[in-house]
């Protein structure tokens, strides 16, 4: 069986583990943070950043993209990726969109109010705080309002790596304390609504409970 080399609270690590879950593909967890001197980690992931994969032929990979598209291409069964070339790239953009601009701001917010607290010893500061809800989350939640044709999915009429890497983020900030307004964004609202309704998000937060109500 696979392993995902992380801790399941990271959002990137979340990532890789909801695309297992919602393509019913079995993995195992070896919890491994950030940087660890583990050496079969710090050989799937130079750069010491988590995930990092071990295949179930044994090959050592890092990356939540690169796991995502290397699971694809192993279990193609319940696609991730639409079929359609422009869908594709779509997909492929909104991903590359939530790993960076988004997770700049999600991740700063749940830095500050889980991660910090949880693991660093860290008090929250609630001038960044403030800082990230007024000026970094609003922007994205706009520009991801724009994008949403549907209530479930960014992409199309079905689940694909955009939903996964966008739902993992609103995952950080929901752990964080941060409500979605419904005025403002009634489209992200009701998509992470629905993100949470699915059997993959309930048992993903389910784990991530078990972490933190340690
Ligand atoms: N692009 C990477 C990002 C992974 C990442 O930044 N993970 C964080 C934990 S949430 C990490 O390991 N940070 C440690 C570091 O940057 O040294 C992915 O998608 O897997």
């Amino acid at each position: 069986m696979a392993t995902i080399l992380g801790v399941p609270a990271s959002p990137y690590v979340r990532k890789a583990m909801l695309a297992h879950t919602v393509k019913q593909v079995p993995f195992e967890i070896k919890m491994v943070p950030p940087g660890s001197d583990d050496p079969t980690f710090r050989e799937a992931s130079p750069l010491g950043k988590i995930p990092a994969y071990q295949t179930d032929q044994g090959t050592l990979i890092s990356d939540s993209s690169v796991i995502i598209a290397y699971l694809e291409r192993v279990h193609p069964e319940n696609a991730l990726y639409p079929e359609n070339s422009e869908k594709y790239g779509q997909a492929l953009w909104l991903e590359e969109y939530a790993d960076t601009k988004m997770a700049e701001a999600t991740n700063a917010l749940y830095f500050q109010r889980v991660v910090g607290p949880a693991f660093f010893d860290h008090t929250t500061d609630e001038e960044r705080v403030e800082q990230v809800i007024n000026e970094l989350i609003p922007p994205v939640l706009d520009f991801l309002e724009s994008k949403l044709i549907s209530e479930h999915y960014f992409i199309g009429s079905a689940m694909s790596v955009a939903d996964v890497a966008i739902g993992s983020n609103l995952m950080s900030l929901e752990r964080a304390g941060y409500e979605i307004d419904r005025e403002k964004w009634p489209k992200v609202s009701s998509f992470f609504t629905n993100f949470m309704a699915l059997e993959a998000a309930q048992k993903q937060q389910a784990t991530e409970d078990q972490i933190f109500n340690r």
